[in-house]
């Protein structure tokens, strides 16, 4: 659903404005030097993961992020080509440095790249695993296939010459270590293939979320679908059931993975040795627990309206019949996802799945506010677990 005042072709001219106050202002060129890497795991929910990592290694290493662009996917609709989305499209850039110094990749490469970055001097950091895949077996794979080529190519970017490492970490506990190999007098710039950070966000990095916060124009448009479609208190929940998602609950099912599947540590716990096994339920819910999840929350916050985000079904018609005619169903399958998620974050509880790293950017957005959060296939085990 787009909002009725933005038709079709000006759906990202806001956006387009706002970026270009932002990267209107100029910058100086910071000693400390840089950071640039590209989002290239996962959708939208991975980038974010990643980038709150990023900002964490860019603050170890005293350096500014330079805050690259989202990649969207457009796998089924034409032209399949990706879109390249500046974060402050959906979020304040300027949140960011309350946190440490950040610019948009765009800024920089505008404003700072034709003069301190030029070509001849692009230099590429990689773990040496990563250049032993390439043809000559010592270049960095930056521009190798989808999404890396593309993301270079729309920032303007070639690669002169590729340094590789073997045994540092992203973790901030391995800063020393950076600063010795590549200080910043000798390379100003690390530009990486991919994030420098762990996949899911540390528990010690999860906070980082508080400096996320939603653009006017997001405010705008999720302000828009609660104030019009909902009436509090409102339960939102998160449906991750579509068949790519069916295929990644498989592993679990054929028992090639353990409790650990992508972002589930955030219901699960860290720990593996105390890890609650994750089950199907927790990963594909069933009709059935989507009903009674929905059901049991609906009544503990005596919700007067449901907000259903999916990815495939909605089953707004059984849960209707389920809630009974005083709970709004709303099932709107927008076409933003991330108007969803401001949705889904604003709700008076939210049922998420544990293992969508979607899921997690809501809980996490949620956890900064002080708003509760549940998973599906998980009431009855949670209770006693307040480590969780
Ligand atoms: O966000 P994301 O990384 O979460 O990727 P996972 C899932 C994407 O699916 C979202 C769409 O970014 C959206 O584009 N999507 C999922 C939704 N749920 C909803 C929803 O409720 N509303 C809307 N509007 N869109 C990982 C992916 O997904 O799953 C990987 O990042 C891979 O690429 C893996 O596909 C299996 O962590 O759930």
């Amino acid at each position: 659903m787009r909002p009725h005042w933005l038709p079709d072709r000006l759906f990202f001219l806001p956006f387009v404005l706002i970026s270009y106050t932002v990267s209107a202002s100029p910058h100086g060129w910071d000693h400390n030097g840089y950071v640039l890497y590209c989002p290239c795991m996962g959708r939208f929910g991975n980038q974010a993961d990643h980038l709150l990592g990023a900002l964490a290694f860019a603050k170890s290493l005293n350096r500014t992020l330079a805050v690259p662009p989202w990649v969207v996917y457009r796998q089924h609709s034409p032209p399949y080509t990706n879109m390249h989305v500046p974060y402050s499209q959906f979020f304040r850039l300027e949140s960011l440095q309350r946190y440490h110094r950040v610019i948009s990749l765009e800024s920089f490469m505008t404003e700072l790249a034709p003069k301190y970055w030029k070509p001849g001097s692009h230099v590429a950091y990689c773990y040496e695993m990563a250049a032993a895949r390439s043809a000559d077996k010592k270049s960095c794979p930056m521009k190798d296939g989808n999404p890396f080529g593309p993301f270079w190519d729309h920032v303007g970017v070639d690669f002169d010459r590729s340094e590789l490492y073997s045994s540092l970490s992203y973790h901030p506990s391995g800063v020393l270590h950076w600063l010795e190999r590549f200080p910043a007098t000798e390379h100003p710039v690390l530009a990486f293939p991919g994030a420098p950070a762990q996949f899911p966000v540390l528990p010690e990095h999860q906070g980082i979320q508080r400096y996320v916060e939603w653009s006017e124009t997001m405010e705008q448009l999720g302000q828009d679908v609660i104030k019009s479609q909902l009436v509090r208190p409102y339960l939102a929940i998160h449906l991750r059931i579509g068949s790519d998602w069916e295929h990644t609950c498989d592993l679990l099912k054929e028992g090639k993975v353990n409790s650990h599947l992508m972002a589930s540590p955030q219901c699960v716990g860290w720990n593996l040795g105390t890890a609650i096994p994750l089950t199907l339920e927790m990963c594909l819910p069933s009709v059935d627990e989507i009903l009674r999840a929905t059901r049991y929350w609906a009544q503990r916050v005596a919700a007067r309206s449901l907000y259903i985000a999916s990815d495939s079904h909605t089953y707004a018609q059984k849960l209707q019949e389920t809630l009974g005619e005083k709970v709004k169903v709303v099932a709107l399958k927008l076409e933003l996802p991330q108007t969803d998620l401001y949705v889904l974050g604003k709700a008076d509880h939210f049922i998420g799945n544990c293992v969508s790293s979607f899921s997690a950017f809501v809980k996490r957005n949620r956890d900064v506010t002080g708003w509760p959060t549940s998973f599906f296939g998980m009431d009855d085990v949670r209770q006693d677990r307040e480590d969780l």
